[in-house]
């Protein structure tokens, strides 16, 4: 079908050259060069730019009475604003637009050349300079300073008894977070995120459960590296040629050997000791030699391990400077995360009520657009941004206005973030403040207990998203 519309398109060129050749001959035929332009082709000329003038402004209109909508009803209060603000925009640019548009067809279509008409010639002229510098700026004054209201209106103060949301962005998916009976988020730190703690959330609990996942990763690299053979049988070479060496002699000339520096310092000061330290270390190497753990690394590799083992060091001590830096014999730093109630797939919000949304994201910016209330922020890695809102219509209100039993908002990402960008969704549910309340109070709370399995809430919230992407495919 496309190498068909291909070819058609390759032959109407052609056609095109074609005939524009067979035009130019005739002209020569005719006597006549090819430059020498008539007053009726001029005429002609000016009267097609009147008439796709017309066709232009029909198209257009066409257009906006197809496609202008903005598809729902406004269902936030803000959203009402903003959809004036755009009408308001929109009918300014209308009106340039007729002006403007009209002003370039008509006087081209009016001042098509002739050769018994001279055109005027203006060098200067104050009040023109005048009339299109003032009234611009005026207007676009206005614009920004009604634009600007309306932000600040969005982006203010939230109240006092307005509900705190929090909405995480990763790729591919989002998190919202209630901040449980508190009313308070749990402090974040990314330091802390492990499969059981998505949004890295700070308590005693995680910060144990973040320590024991990466000493079990230390534990295993450092596993790794003192067990490649290579090495081993290096240091082993080096101990024996230490020992011939030394034979009858007080002799520590002998240095580094490349090895020693993973904590196996063969030297000692007394030299019957330190015979015996590099036999048991000797020992110890042929034991090891012999064990399954042994593992063969390329140097490359091996140093890819040191530096892994180097950044997991400094992850650990990240890790426990949160227990120092926020700890500080304090505890209501670390509870208020721990009745703090995360969801996944879709969240839920009270009708009429002011919300205050906080964003965050873990790894790119992604940006949190909720077209049917006319909102959107980004959201930026170590940046928390933020905005408040208040639902005004229901789902099911919605449905019926739109008579669509199948309707649902949407929190959508709408920023291009990676290959599963266009999945990156999740439902939002308007609904009564009791229905609400009845959903909230069956959200888990977010505790990490040790030696617990999986949270629950993981585990259901796992399921909604995996009905989610079902649906959506
Ligand atoms: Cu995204």
């Amino acid at each position: 079908m496309k190498l068909l519309i291909l070819l058609v398109v390759v032959l109407g060129l052609v056609a095109a050259v074609q005939l524009s050749k067979v035009y130019q001959l005739s002209i020569s035929l005719r006597g006549k060069r090819e430059e020498d332009i008539s007053e009726a082709d001029n005429r002609l000329n000016g009267g097609l730019f009147l008439a796709f003038m017309v066709a232009f402004y029909v198209s257009f209109v066409v257009l906006l009475v197809k496609y202008g909508s903005y598809g729902t009803p406004p269902a936030s209060e803000h959203g009402v604003a903003v959809d004036r603000l755009m009408d308001f925009n929109m009918a300014i640019i209308f009106v340039v637009f007729f002006i403007v548009n009209t002003l370039l067809f008509w006087f081209s279509a009016k001042y098509y050349h002739r050769a018994d008409r001279k055109a005027r010639f203006i060098a200067h002229d104050n009040r023109l300079e005048l009339i299109w510098t003032v009234i611009p700026s005026v207007v676009l004054a206005i614009i920004i300073a009604y634009g600007l209201q309306t932000w600040n209106e969005m982006t203010g103060e939230a109240s006092e008894d307005a509900l705190r949301v929090e909405l995480y962005s990763k790729q591919f998916d989002w998190t919202a977070r209630y901040p449980g009976a508190d009313g308070e988020f749990g402090q974040a730190n990314y330091n802390l995120i492990t499969p059981m703690n998505a949004l890295g959330i700070v308590t005693e609990d995680g910060v144990a459960a973040a320590l024991t996942e990466i000493e079990e990763k230390i534990a295993k690299v450092e596993e790794e590296i003192n067990y490649e053979k290579g090495h081993l049988l290096a240091e082993w070479a080096a101990i024996e040629a230490e020992l011939n060496d030394d034979h009858g002699h007080d002799d520590h000339s002998h240095d580094n050997h490349g090895h020693d520096d993973h904590g196996h310092d063969a030297h000692a000061d007394d030299h019957g000791d330190g015979k015996q330290a590099l036999e048991a270390r000797m020992a110890e190497i042929e034991h090891m030699l012999e064990s399954d753990k042994v593992n063969i690394l390329t140097e490359a590799a091996f140093e890819a391990k040191e530096d892994k083992l180097y950044r997991l060091i400094r992850h650990r001590q990240r890790i426990q400077e949160i227990r120092n830096f926020d700890f500080d014999g304090e505890l209501t730093a670390w509870e208020s995360g721990m009745d703090d109630q995360i969801v996944k797939g879709e969240f839920h919000l009270p009708v009429g009520r002011e919300v205050e949304f906080v964003f965050r994201s873990r790894d790119v910016i992604h940006s949190a657009y909720m077209p049917q209330f006319r909102a959107q922020m980004n959201t930026v890695p170590g940046v928390p941004t933020r905005f408040k809102m208040k639902p005004t219509i229901t789902t099911d209100s919605m449905r019926t206005v739109l008579e669509n039993p199948e309707f649902d908002y949407v929190l959508l990402c709408n920023k291009v973030c990676g290959a599963a960008h266009f999945n990156m969704q999740m439902k939002i549910v308007i609904e009564s403040q009791e229905a609400y309340d009845t959903w909230l109070s069956e959200q888990g709370e977010f505790i990490v207990k040790e030696g617990s399995e999986e949270p629950e809430m993981e585990q259901a919230s796992a399921q909604k998203e995996s009905q989610t992407i079902t649906a959506s495919l």
